[in-house]
C-alpha cells in the first residue's frame, strides 16, 4: 500500500478513535449499567459501547464508504475496497463500567478478511485511552507514536532479553472453562518472570509493550477487534507479535520486544502444554 494512503488511514483512525473517546467520557451516564451480556454474565455491553460503535461506523463509512466495517458489537458490513475497519468501541469494558481508568477505543484499517485467522494484516491503526489522553498510533512502515495534547513522541519496545526480570501482561476470558485453562498456564509463567500485570484491555496491553511499559504480553482468547491496532503499534515499535505456531489469533497472542520474543514464546508454549487441552 502506498505510504501516503496508509498515513491518511492512520490520520482517520486517530481522529475517529479520539472522537469516540470523548463521547464515552463526556456522555457517560451517571447510572451506567449493563445493557446486555454476551458469552457469559461477566461479558458485558454498556449503552456506551453501542453508541461509540455507532459513531465510529458513521464517521468511517462517511469518509470511506467503499470500505468494510467489522465491529465488536455486531457483525459489521461488507465493502468493495478490500479494506476493513476493525473496531473495538470500548476495549476494557469492565474497567469502563467500574470507572477503572484502563480502557480504550481501538480502530484499525486492515487488508484481508479479519474473520480468518492469519488472513488479514493491519496497515494503520490507533488506540485512544480517553482517561489518560494518550493515543498510540501507527501505519505500516511509519513507526509507532504516542500523542497526547497534540505532542507526538516515538515509542520503542523494550530491549529486555531475560524472562526472570521481564514484566509480563496477560488477561483472562469470560467463560469459566477458559479461565481454568488460563490459570493452569499462569501457574507455569508467574514463577519464571519478574511479575504479571492484568490491566483488562488487550489494546492497552499491546501499546504498553510498544512503549516498553511491559516487556511482554500474552493472552488466549482475543478477537480481531481487541488486537488489530495494538499489533501494528507493537510491530512498528520494533516489537514482535506471534501466535503459538503461526500468526497471532484467538488461540494465542504473544507480544514483546525483539530480544524477548523467542524466550517468551518458549515459556508460553510450555505453559500451554502444561495447561493441556481446554475442557470442552
Ligand atoms: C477485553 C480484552 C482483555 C481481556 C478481557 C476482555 P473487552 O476486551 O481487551 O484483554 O482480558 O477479558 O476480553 O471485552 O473489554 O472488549
Amino acid at each position: 500500500m502506498d505510504s501516503s494512503v496508509a498515513a491518511e488511514l492512520e490520520r482517520i483512525a486517530v481522529l475517529v478513535a479520539e472522537e469516540a473517546g470523548r463521547l464515552i467520557e463526556d456522555e457517560r451516564p451517571a447510572d451506567l449499567g449493563v445493557a446486555q451480556t454476551k458469552s457469559s454474565a461477566t461479558d458485558v455491553v454498556t449503552v456506551m459501547d453501542q453508541r461509540a460503535q455507532d459513531l465510529l461506523r458513521e464517521r468511517l463509512m462517511g469518509r470511506r464508504p467503499d470500505d468494510a466495517f467489522f465491529g465488536e458489537e455486531d457483525g459489521g458490513e461488507a465493502g468493495t475496497s478490500g479494506l476493513t475497519w476493525v473496531v473495538d468501541p470500548i476495549d476494557g469494558t469492565v474497567n469502563y463500567l467500574y470507572g477503572i481508568p484502563a480502557y480504550a477505543v481501538s480502530v484499525a484499517a486492515v487488508l484481508g478478511d479479519p474473520s480468518t485467522p492469519g488472513g488479514w494484516e493491519p496497515v494503520a491503526g490507533a488506540v485512544c485511552n480517553p482517561r489518560s489522553g494518550e493515543t498510540w498510533h501507527a501505519y505500516r512502515g511509519g513507526g509507532a507514536w504516542r500523542t497526547r495534547d497534540g505532542s507526538r513522541h516515538p515509542v520503542r519496545a523494550s530491549g529486555a532479553d531475560e524472562l526472570a526480570t521481564a514484566l509480563v501482561g496477560t488477561g483472562f476470558g469470560y467463560r469459566a472453562r477458559r479461565r481454568t485453562w488460563q490459570v493452569a498456564a499462569l501457574t507455569h509463567v508467574l514463577p519464571r518472570v519478574r511479575d504479571i500485570r492484568r490491566m483488562g484491555s488487550a489494546a492497552l496491553d499491546l501499546c504498553a509493550v510498544a512503549e516498553g511499559r511491559l516487556d511482554g504480553y500474552y493472552e488466549r482468547g482475543l478477537n480481531p477487534w481487541d488486537m488489530a491496532a495494538g499489533v501494528l503499534v507493537v510491530e512498528e515499535a520494533g516489537g514482535v507479535v506471534t501466535g503459538l505456531d503461526g500468526p497471532p489469533s484467538e488461540s494465542m497472542v504473544i507480544a514483546s520486544g525483539p530480544r524477548l520474543a523467542a524466550p517468551l514464546a518458549g515459556l508460553v508454549g510450555a505453559a500451554a502444554r502444561q495447561a493441556g487441552d481446554e475442557a470442552p
